[in-house]
């Protein structure tokens, strides 16, 4: 498999292991949120083979396919472990089911009585499926590529679980934490417990990082922010500690605008991922400072080209220093994006990088 990607050799190592552990990479690393996906001929034809989406997530040889399609096509640093944040609830026992042409579908957990029937026992043992995908991408990615395990934060997890779905305001969500409600707490805490679990299990499967993905950690003002993001947060980089996980965490925490400061320096991740409302020199000066920063390119720049797309890939790689930062999108790739626009994005950021430094 690795004889078909981009191979720099064991010589290099792997840059994003280098600026996620403080040291300077020898470029400057590069992936994309949902660089597995729609916007690729290859992965409909997997997924079209696979049947469901979520039949791809459990076949451990056609997600193992899927996360190495982008990399055969671009010359990138990092694979992300193919499957979905819904997967905890599934194993959960919240039920799970991705109708055509529509979001996904959960029972809604909105009661004591509802969380009471979660079954938390062995959750991770239900998802020994994915640290197989996990070990075969691990054994087919070129030495200097890195392998990302993910899950989803407990707050955005609870906001699907809560909904039923996807939901536009997620108000009823919103209105348990701001009510304090004892059931939703139990929940978030179930999520997160299972998380930690799930998380550990990728890393031993040969996961080198992990991602922890808060969709809607802007849902929430100052108090609640605390508690339903950060304290969450905190509590799985811990909990990785404490199981013998010693890898870093990014976490990326979307949409949390000036917060994203407190969220550096109190959430306990490694490393923060930024959205594209946030300016670019705010993540130079504010957040780098505290910890290395990942993003933030705007997805629509990806669709739209050039000029706004070379602009825009030109002014993060010359505010942001190398050895601080993680480049990549503030948001997944939109399915619509052009192939020939990634390929020219990250022509413009080696370009750029290299001038940056000579
Ligand atoms: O039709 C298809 O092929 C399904 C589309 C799709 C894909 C490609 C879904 C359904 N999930 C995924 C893969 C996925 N999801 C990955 C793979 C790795 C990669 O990035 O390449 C990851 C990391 C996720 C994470 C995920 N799933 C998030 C967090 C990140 C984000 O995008 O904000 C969320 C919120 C989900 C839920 C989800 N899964 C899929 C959909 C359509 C949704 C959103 C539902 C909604 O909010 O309405």
């Amino acid at each position: 498999m690795s004889g078909e990607m981009f191979d720099h050799g064991p010589e290099k190592g792997k840059a994003l292991m280098d600026v996620l552990e403080g040291r300077m990479p020898w470029r400057r690393p590069a992936w994309f949120m949902r660089q597995a996906g729609r916007y690729l001929p290859e992965y409909r034809e997997t997924r079209a083979k696979a049947g469901s989406f979520l039949d791809l997530c459990y076949d451990p040889e056609l997600s193992a396919e899927v996360t190495f399609q982008p990399l055969r096509r671009f010359d990138l640093d990092a694979a992300i472990l193919f499957a979905d944040i819904l997967l905890v609830p599934q194993a959960l026992g919240a039920g799970l089911s991705f109708n055509a042409g529509e979001g996904p579908v959960l029972e809604p957990v909105r009661s004591m009585e509802d969380v009471l029937r979660l079954k938390p026992e062995g959750v991770a043992d239900r998802l020994s499926s994915i640290y197989e995908t996990v070990a075969r991408i691990s054994e087919g990615l070129p030495a200097h590529v890195a392998l990302i395990g993910f899950c989803g934060a407990p707050w955005t997890v609870a906001t699907y679980m809560v909904e039923g779905g996807g939901s536009p305001e997620r108000l009823r969500t919103r209105m348990a934490a701001a009510r304090g409600e004892e059931w939703f707490d139990r929940l978030v805490d179930i999520i997160t417990e299972a998380s930690i679990e799930y998380l550990a299990r990728q890393v031993e499967a040969g996961a080198d990082t992990v991602q922890v993905f808060d969709t809607w950690a802007g849902d929430l003002g100052d108090g609640l922010r605390e508690k339903y993001v950060i304290r969450p947060f905190r509590r799985i980089v811990e909990g990785l500690g404490e199981r013998g996980i010693d890898v870093p965490v990014i976490g990326f925490a979307r949409g949390l605008g000036a917060a994203q400061e407190q969220f550096a320096r109190e959430s306990g991740v490694q490393c923060v991922g930024c959205s594209w409302p946030l300016p670019v020199d705010y993540m130079a000066e504010v957040l780098a400072p505290i910890c290395p920063v990942q993003g933030n390119l705007d997805p629509v720049a990806v669709m739209a080209g050039d000029p706004y797309l070379r602009e825009a890939v030109e002014r993060i790689v010359r505010t942001i220093p190398r050895e601080r930062h993680v480049f990549n999108l503030g948001h997944g790739f939109k399915p619509e994006t052009p192939i020939e626009n990634v390929e020219r994005m990250v022509a413009w950021l080696r370009e750029f990088d290299s001038a940056d430094t000579t």
